[in-house]
């Protein structure tokens, strides 16, 4: 056996030296090593042997299998350096540096009121951004002629099928009456989402913006326990206590409806360029559910009461990292995004 081991190793070298392309290199590896292979039917044999025999032969063929697959690769890597497919590695080259990535300024601020909302017990739900009309007026208490529907200039969808009228949600309140149709209270929930309204932009309007829309419901939820909540939120938010203020103000989906203005974050209230020397900040509208909405999504209006609030989340994110223009945000400029 000794000498047909060596017999096919030496045929074998004087054969790879002969190689010049991987197709040829790959031929041979088939004929020493394939499933019919020299070597392999020389392995294959092996059973046929007395033990003695193959106590001597095994280790011979075995060795003679891995010299031969070390010299294939060898010249595999001689034939792609010769090709300059390879060429030598210079381990002392320094790493290239990995850029890493960060989060845009509104998805900071947004993962920061997700977390103070849901340690305050609330849940955080979604909603359609294409909506109906339905939802987005009807439902909310906004008749069809009524005045009160040009606070939300609109962008309707076209359609081929006229019923339901569809259009890009102009604010996340609709989101109110999908989660009442199919939750039974108490409940308090918090619905952050991408709104668009079609109106001019400027330094504080955009065609596409982000709202965060809150409601609490149960069996006596009041004005006094909202108070609490957002002076909570703002504390956590800012990180220091901050007084909110209410005015009357009207939303046809609330009744008291208010405007909620929160101590000026910069200047404590005494009065600057941020708040034009008032003290305050509008910050969001607010109010007690209107019976009229616990009706549509068929809550009994005198069982249930709540209150729900809406505001922007580029207004809150302009006001934390003081950003003058709400279209920095979008405008893909890196000096501006890569300050977070
Ligand atoms: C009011 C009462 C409730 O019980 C519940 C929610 C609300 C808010 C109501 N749905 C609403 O949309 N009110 S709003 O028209 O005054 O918008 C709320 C906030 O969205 C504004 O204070 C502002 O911060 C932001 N906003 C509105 N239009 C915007 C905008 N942000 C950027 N660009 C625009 N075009």
């Amino acid at each position: 056996m000794g000498t047909k081991v060596q017999e096919i190793k030496n045929k074998f070298l004087k054969a790879i030296e002969g190689i010049k392309d991987a197709k040829s290199l790959e031929d041979l590896r088939i004929q020493y090593l394939g499933r019919k292979g020299e070597i392999t039917n020389l392995l294959k044999h092996l059973k046929d042997m007395s033990l003695e025999e193959r106590r001597h032969a095994g280790p011979m063929i075995q060795r003679l299998k891995i010299e031969t697959e070390e010299l294939l690769n060898k010249k595999l890597s001689d034939l792609a350096k010769s090709r300059g497919d390879i060429s030598e590695i210079d381990i002392t080259i320094p790493g290239k540096k990995i850029t890493v990535g960060h989060y845009h300024p509104l998805s900071i601020v947004e993962k920061d009121i997700r977390r103070i909302f849901k340690a305050m017990n609330f849940s955080i739900v979604d909603g359609p951004e294409i909506e109906t009309e339905y939802y987005n007026f009807d439902a909310l208490n906004i008749p069809k002629s009524h005045p009160a529907r040009d606070m939300w200039d609109t962008f309707w969808l076209k359609q081929s099928v006229p019923d339901p009228r569809l259009l890009l949600r102009t604010h996340t309140s609709p989101v109110q009456i999908r989660y009442m149709e199919t939750h039974e209270p108490p409940f308090q929930i918090i619905v952050p989402g991408k709104t668009f309204r079609f109106e001019a932009t400027d330094a504080s309007h955009e065609i596409v913006f982000h709202q965060v829309e809150g409601l609490m419901v149960g069996k006596d939820v009041s004005l006094a326990n909202f108070k609490f909540v957002i002076q909570e939120f703002f504390k956590r938010l800012f990180g220091k206590n901050l007084e909110v203020r209410f005015r009357p103000s009207y939303f046809p989906f609330v009744e008291p409806g208010l405007e909620v203005d929160l101590q000026c974050v910069k200047c404590g209230g005494k009065g600057c360029n941020i708040c034009g020397n008032s003290g305050w900040l509008e910050i969001m509208g607010a109010g007690m559910v209107h019976p009229k909405v616990f009706e549509a999504a068929h809550y009994n209006p005198r069982e249930w009461q709540g209150f729900a609030f809406g505001f922007g989340l580029e207004r809150i994110a302009m006001i934390k990292y003081n950003i003058p223009d709400i279209r920095l945000f979008n405008s893909g400029d890196l000096r501006f995004i890569n300050q977070f």
